[in-house]
């Protein structure tokens, strides 16, 4: 290489690894992609030897990194060279799929893995672009392609993409990432949670080929304060956008409507409609909408819907709403590990309606996009969450904007959703300045950026007055969130289950109460006395009692108890009982219901 090209080679690798991915891609969902799933190379790397050089430099940010960075997927040209790594050589990975579950080795692992995938490639247009897309890979992630860094993306739940058009080749393209998933105290998460820490490239990966010009973003929803109005924007992206038409077109209503481009390829969408038919839990409705400009077009499925609150209750479409739930972690009931198939998403969310839901609450990060579009299909209220969970660096201003980026690339993905009716910044954190002024900051963004949905936490409660017998809310950032939600664990953390006929509770907030966790530990097949934990019947009548105890609470408008199915937690390591597994499930791993499944179902027949 001349010098002045290993330059220009040396200042592409800075810049990609300061800027990181591009703006995301609207509903790749539906969009024409090739995938990249399937069988991968893997090379596991707990000292990070392919990616830092002896005097720990990343090989990334070297004018001439040696042949030993992994990214450059180096082999020897003679029997003299010397390379200590061969991707070809290595055992075979599933993407999509946490590399915990696939590997024995990989049980307990938190560390450094890298994955090669090789793929010839042939776009339907010359004039094409191409991105790489990546629905989540859990936690820090490089990406390489063809030996050029393309960026780094943080945060374990939330897409990216990165645009390849001049870096993809029509054969031999090899494709690098290295995936970290190292708890962080920074982090968010932090260092501390109570489920388990899958790594890996765990959703899809897929090449989307674009036009030159294309639809990159749009958001289509209602009106929140005028339900005859159909408003958001469409955002094209490429060099050539300025005064372009774009046009809405939704043909159940008659809808076909043009609009002009600004400067920035932008248009901001205002169409009147007096008989739209309303997305709800009894009938889902869902239009198709199709956007097209004259180089490009999408089409989706979206629902119209108002979610609102008025003093203490909710209102979908006007009405009031109780929002029958439960509490869902991102597991596969089929397979185990962390759970990413639509397969996966319609075996909960079948548990969940038999169970008499009408919402779930999807903790404590943000899920696949399967659950949400088909929570749309259903007629399912969805809660999405951020991962602030318990006590996170509230001080720091990178895990602030962290946080705020994986919020941010949540709603992106999800802000289409009719079923999406709330963002939860956080779970149970700590009621101290740091946290109101982050927590605060992060619902101002949110409400910014999206004012069809509510804004809610899942707070804790506390002794009224310093008396034990009753409880209340006393929390500053009460007063912001539009939900007023709190974990409670009377009868399980907090003495017996009949301590809840002792409690009473004396809220003072003006606005709807949703009680986002209450359960006990029940390992199914195991029954017992009442008072035995862990017991069956434990679980059962902590059920009764507690759905007796929270119907006195006057504002009380649902509830999401803790939790559909028993899932993964490193904390829970009591033998024969927990193994490994947090019992508070409905369901156990396998899919078998314990009896206060049926409490709850009853409960929700009758609501
Ligand atoms: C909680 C947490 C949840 C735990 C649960 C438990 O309050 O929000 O993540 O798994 O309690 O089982 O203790």
């Amino acid at each position: 290489m001349t010098k002045a090209l290993s330059l220009i080679f040396f200042l592409v690798l800075i810049t990609s690894s300061i800027f990181s991915q591009d703006p995301l891609i609207a509903n790749v969902y539906n969009r024409n992609t090739t995938s990249l799933n399937g069988d991968w190379k893997y090379i596991i790397d707990p000292y990070e030897n392919g990616y830092y050089n002896y005097r720990y430099e990343p090989f990334d940010q070297q004018e001439s990194p040696w042949a030993s960075a992994f990214f450059l997927n180096s082999k020897p040209k003679n029997p003299a060279d010397l390379i200590e790594y061969d991707f070809d050589q290595m055992e075979d990975i599933q993407v999509p799929g946490d590399w915990n579950s696939q590997d024995p080795r990989l049980l307990y692992y938190e560390g450094t893995l890298w994955y090669k995938k090789s793929f010839n490639y042939t776009s339907n247009d010359a004039a094409s672009r191409a991105f790489l897309y990546f629905e989540a890979s859990n936690y820090k992630t490089e990406v390489y392609l063809n030996g050029r860094k393309l960026g780094t993306h943080i945060g374990g739940f939330t897409p990216f993409n990165f645009e390849i058009t001049d870096i993809i080749k029509e054969k031999d393209n090899f494709l690098i990432v290295k995936v970290d998933n190292k708890r962080l105290k920074e982090g968010i998460p932090t260092l501390n949670t109570d489920w388990w820490n899958y790594g890996g490239l765990t959703r899809d990966v897929k090449l989307i080929e674009t036009a030159p010009n294309f639809i990159q973003d749009y958001f289509i929803q209602l009106d929140q304060n005028d339900n005859k109005k159909i408003k958001g924007y469409v955002k094209l992206n490429g060099n050539d956008i300025a005064e372009k038409q774009v046009r809405i077109l939704i043909p159940e209503l008659d809808i076909n409507e043009a609009y002009k481009t600004d400067n920035e390829g932008h248009i901001t969408l205002d169409i009147h409609h007096d008989n739209i038919e309303y997305w709800s839990v009894d009938k889902p409705k869902l239009y198709d909408v199709s956007i097209q400009s004259s180089e490009s077009k999408t089409t989706d499925q979206i629902g119209f819907r108002t979610i609102r609150t008025e003093g203490t209750e909710i209102l979908l479409n006007d009405k009031p709403i109780y929002l029958k739930g439960i509490s869902i972690h991102e597991e596969s009931p089929i397979s185990g590990g962390r759970g990413h198939s639509q397969e996966d998403a319609e075996q909960l969310l079948t548990w969940a309606q038999e169970l008499g839901c009408n919402y779930v609450r999807l903790a404590h990060y943000p899920h696949n996009e399967h659950m949400v579009r088909l929570a749309d299909k259903k007629g399912i209220l969805v809660w999405e969450e951020n991962p602030v969970y318990w006590t996170i660096s509230w001080d720091n201003k990178d895990t602030y904007q962290n946080a705020e980026n994986q919020l941010s690339e949540l709603i992106e993905r999800d802000k289409n959703r009719a079923s999406v009716i709330i963002w939860s910044m956080a779970n149970e954190t700590p009621n101290v300045p740091a946290r109101n002024i982050f927590l605060t900051k992060l619902s101002e963004y949110t409400r910014a950026k999206d004012d069809t949905r509510l804004i809610s936490a899942a707070l804790e409660q506390k002794d009224y007055n310093g008396n034990p017998l009753v409880r209340t809310i006393e929390d500053p950032y009460a007063e912001v969130v539009d939900i007023l939600s709190f974990n409670q664990y009377i009868g399980w953390y907090d003495g017996l289950p009949e301590k809840c006929e002792t409690i009473s509770w004396k809220i003072e907030q003006d606005k709807p109460v949703l009680i986002s966790e209450f359960g006990a530990g029940a390992k199914h097949g195991l029954h017992g006395d009442k008072n035995a934990r862990w017991t069956e019947e434990y679980q059962e009548d902590l059920y009764i009692k507690t759905l007796a105890m929270l119907d006195n609470i006057e504002n009380i408008q649902g509830i999401s108890p803790w939790i559909l199915i028993d899932f993964r937690s490193p904390r829970r390591v009591l033998p024969k009982i927990q193994d490994g597994w947090n019992r508070k499930g409905l369901m156990s791993e396998d899919g078998n219901r314990k009896k206060a499944f049926y409490v709850l179902q009853k409960y929700y027949e009758k609501k």
